[in-house]
């Protein structure tokens, strides 16, 4: 199975450039301190880094409001930067992955400059324009992914923009194909420059229902839940025509090799796997959040990752995403000893894996005081802001943990002096090590980079247990989601070597009939013979 393609194997790493590595003493990350550090990404072994956005912004959503979709924002550095960086990254054998934001611009774009002039502007119809209710409100009742309404009306023309997000975030009118055009450009630039492939941000929004109708209310929402989750958006984004869209996309890449189209979605898994498109014609890799959503329990971990396997389309490969700069980290959720389960089961799962910057440090809650909130999501609705998931990477225990010179545009984490790369590297027993151990084992071990999967069906409370194997390997992967010790019995007749534990000093042990776990502990077991 050696020629199978490079995102099937590999595991990806997700850089928020602006907390990775500051090099110009501002206090915010830039493309040149991510090219400085590839050699800790080489050396922790993941395959390719997916870099959020860094065009031209004026940073209304920190990026995800793009005012030119063909440059770099002079913040992260310049175009040469970036090429260095592709350079540099190939060398090491580094795949790029851009973040591609399509479904909204800035509203300092030049698109909406002219879009919003005049009615009849030749760019009115690239953003979605609608007229007021007859009461003069809103058109409908859409909204925001921040809170509030998802219309604004603009004073020149009367009429209302839509925006799922910010409004200083207009969506684009993917329906119209000269979008379609100008945006198939803007990949084709980034393509040109060597990059291999995109996240396409909140893909299953792009189109909308032509008529515009009301979005039903979801009565299973609780209070205190964000306001976007008062309507299930049955209308407002997954509609049918978006997969001819994204199969539009993967065209423009498909004369460039082996280029990855990952798609950013938020639907529950029968929805998630329609994304692969008909006769997989659409997303590569329609990201899959179940590890985010689902109660960290091993009866319910067991649950979607069964439900999972079984819905994919035949040929459509999984992937397991644990962290990203929109949630709460893994170990804020789940504590520090079970984000070590969290780890070997994004590792060891079937499946490609994509990591978050920091949780391989075992990152957790950061709680930001009031004056130093950033994200606008914190002032719309409090509680809900993504900063704490976003503070600056720990390098080592230097001043402001080696981010940058200056004070960090966010808080660093109070544990920076301790939980740092420096002092966790040679640590046996960190999660660092941990994360290392686990990507060099799936490098080695086909078993868990292209094997089958097939869950253990004996259940021992608290525990999740499956199996991975190509050729004549059998890998098990056993783990103790309980704080109390579980005895979990192995086949009869067969041998077991340790290859990894979350619990330092027991790699290598040979085991049979029975796995002794220690409270939150996981082991992955090679067969033997
Ligand atoms: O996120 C889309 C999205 O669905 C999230 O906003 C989500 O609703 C929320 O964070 C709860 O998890 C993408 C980007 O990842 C996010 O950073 C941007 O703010 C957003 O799109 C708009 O571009
Ligand atoms: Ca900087």
């Amino acid at each position: 199975m050696a020629e199978t393609v490079w995102w099937k194997r590999g595991t990806v790493y997700q850089v928020y450039p602006r907390s990775f590595q500051d090099t110009n003493g501002d206090g915010v990350g830039d493309l040149k301190g991510i090219t400085q550090r590839l050699d800790y990404l080489a050396w922790l072994g993941v395959d390719a880094l997916w870099i959020s956005p860094f065009y031209p912004s004026p940073m209304a959503d920190f990026g995800y409001d793009v005012a030119d979709y063909c440059g770099v924002d002079p913040l992260f550095g310049t175009l040469a930067d970036f090429d260095e960086l592709v350079a540099e990254a190939h060398r090491r054998r580094l795949k790029v992955i851009l973040d591609f934001v399509p479904n909204h611009s800035s509203i300092a774009h030049p698109w909406f400059e002219e879009s919003r002039a005049s009615r009849e502007n030749p760019k009115r119809d690239w953003y979605i324009w609608r007229d007021p209710a007859p009461d003069g409100g809103p058109p409908n009742n859409w909204i925001s992914n921040f809170g509030g309404l998802a219309w604004t009306r603009d004073e020149a023309t009367g009429q209302y923009y839509y925006h799922a997000f910010l409004r200083e975030q207009p969506d684009l009118n993917w329906r119209n194909p000269a979008v379609r055009e100008a945006m198939h450009e803007a990949l084709r630039f980034w393509l040109e420059r060597g990059v291999d492939g995109f996240r396409v941000d909140v893909i299953w929004h792009l189109i909308k229902d032509e008529g515009f109708r009301d979005n039903p209310e979801n009565p299973a929402c609780l209070p205190g839940e964000p306001e976007i989750n008062r309507f299930v958006q049955v209308h407002s984004a997954d509609q049918p025509e978006v997969l001819d869209v994204i199969a539009g996309m993967r065209r423009v890449l498909a004369p460039y090799g082996e280029r990855v189209l990952i798609g950013e979605i938020y639907l529950p898994i029968d929805r998630l796997v329609t994304y692969y498109g008909p006769d997989l014609s659409a997303a590569d890799l329609p990201f899959n959040f179940q590890l985010l959503q689902t109660p960290w329990q091993a009866d319910a971990i067991a649950a979607v990752v069964e439900a999972y396997e079984a819905a994919l389309p035949p040929g459509g490969w999984p992937n397991w995403v644990l962290g990203n700069h929109d949630r709460p980290r893994i170990a804020a959720r789940v504590g520090e000893a079970q984000a070590r389960i969290a780890a070997i089961l994004l590792l060891t799962l079937r499946g490609t894996p994509t990591l978050y910057y920091g949780d391989e440090l075992g990152f957790g809650h950061v709680a930001i005081p009031a004056d130093r909130v950033q994200d606008p999501w914190e002032h719309n609705e409090p509680g809900h802001g993504r900063d704490p998931e976003r503070t600056p990477m720990q390098w080592d225990g230097s001043p402001n943990a080696g981010f940058s010179e200056a004070e960090p545009w966010l808080p660093l984490s109070p544990d920076a002096v301790s939980r740092n790369v420096e002092a966790l590297c040679d640590d046996p027993g960190s999660i660092l090590t941990l994360y290392r151990h686990l990507l060099h084992l799936r490098r080695e071990q086909d078993a868990l980079s292209v094997g089958s999967f097939r869950l253990v069906e004996d259940r021992i409370e608290d525990v999740f247990a499956y199996e991975r194997a190509a050729g004549e390997v059998t890998i098990r992967v056993v783990l103790n989601f309980g704080a109390e010790e579980r005895a979990v019995p192995l086949p009869e007749g067969r041998r077991w070597t340790i290859l990894l534990s979350t619990h330092a000093g027991r790699a290598r042990t040979k085991l049979s009939r029975q796995a002794e776990l220690a409270a939150n502990e996981g082991l992955v077991l090679l067969a033997e013979g």
